[in-house]
């Protein structure tokens, strides 16, 4: 098998003023009445997040949102811009109730509808319809990102090692349209940061026949570790893709760095162009409490930089809930019509 080699990368320092992200900053009166809808969505008498009820009142709450935040959300929906990157900042995580020692177990999931529960599902519920894989972290829709004991090495968000530029499953048709991370307690070391490229801004740096290549079927995609596959150790079955998918003047990315392989040397010499590209053109995000970074994960991926857990409850925290636009597309993959793909 071809294995293209990847050194290890280092965070940029973003300069704020010539960073490409998208950024909208919530106000502390908006972030009052978040708190005020979150509160309807939260507490003992309310069903678990995964069930219809309580879905079906979060996709009502979600059109209440501050009308700024459903304009940058709109915004980001027509055109992700140059880094497919929408960072909004200053959203309320807890509201009164104690933040609990960070989870170090694997497949970390909240069912229960927390204040930051509550928050990423509205705010995602506005870019299209929430999902989850019933293979990955049981099927629920709010999943803890968290580093686990015995898991450093691991390529998923489990991992404490450098995790390698992806897209969110790329292996799987149905993908999500939109990846949310939602920063519950930052890093206490301050070295895990959120890495984003985009495809809009590292296609300049890569020649007619490379871009020619990677628009060719000459790369193979495993499912990730999360999906229960050992690192490394794909199906092999699935059929061979193009990268670069669609207009080549403003293509869509399928490729996940650690899971997809190049069927040939040429493919591999295009693919790891590709990554140097990417690399160039990255930009990192140390997320502070309240910042929700959203990625296009049709023109962009995303990793994050090595880091050091403590396993003592004050690791880094963030929740991820993925949407998609079209629910019509993924009912075939969606037995009873439910939001979990089978
Ligand atoms: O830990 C991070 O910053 C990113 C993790 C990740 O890729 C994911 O949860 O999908
Ligand atoms: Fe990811």
């Amino acid at each position: 098998m071809h294995q293209i080699e990847m050194p290890e990368f280092a965070a940029p320092d973003t300069n704020a003023a010539v960073d490409p992200v998208v950024v909208h900053d919530v106000t502390a009166e908006e972030r009052t009445e978040i708190v005020a809808l979150a509160g309807t969505l939260t507490g003992p008498d309310h069903p678990l997040v995964d069930t219809p009820q309580w879905l079906s009142a979060a996709l009502n709450a979600s059109s209440l949102l501050p009308r700024t935040l459903l304009h940058a959300l709109r915004a980001f929906r027509h055109d992700p811009g140059p880094q497919g990157t929408l960072l909004l900042r200053g959203l309320p995580v807890v509201a009164g109730e104690q933040l609990p020692p960070t989870p170090g177990v694997p497949n970390s999931v909240e069912p229960v509808p927390t204040t930051a529960a509550a928050v990423i599902a509205t705010v995602m519920l506005q870019l299209g319809e929430v999902i989850a894989f019933r293979n990955e972290k049981h099927g629920h829709l709010v999943q803890n990102v968290v580093p686990v004991p015995g898991h450093e090495v691991s390529q998923s968000n489990a991992g404490s090692v450098l995790l390698e530029l992806h897209i969110e499953n790329a292996f799987h048709a149905n993908r999500p349209d939109y990846v949310g991370l939602l920063s519950i307690r930052e890093d206490p070391t301050g070295d895990a940061k959120l890495c984003t490229s985009s495809i809009r801004r590292a296609l300049p740096l890569l020649d007619a026949d490379v871009l020619q290549v990677l628009a060719e079927p000459r790369f193979r995609t495993d499912a990730p570790p999360s999906f229960g596959a050992r690192d490394g150790d794909g199906d092999g079955a699935r059929s061979v893709h193009p990268i670069l998918q669609g207009d080549l003047a403003d293509p869509n990315v399928v490729v996940d760095f650690a899971a997809t392989h190049p069927q040939d040397d040429m493919a591999k010499i295009a693919m790891a162009a590709l990554r140097d590209a990417f690399v160039t053109t990255m930009s990192a995000h140390r997320l502070q409490v309240g910042d929700l970074a959203v990625v296009d994960n049709r023109v962009t991926v995303h990793g994050r930089t090595s880091f050091v857990p403590r396993y003592d409850g004050s690791d880094r925290w963030m929740e991820r809930v993925y949407a998609h636009l079209d629910n019509r597309r993924s009912r075939v993959d969606r037995p009873g019509g439910s939001p979990v793909l089978g």
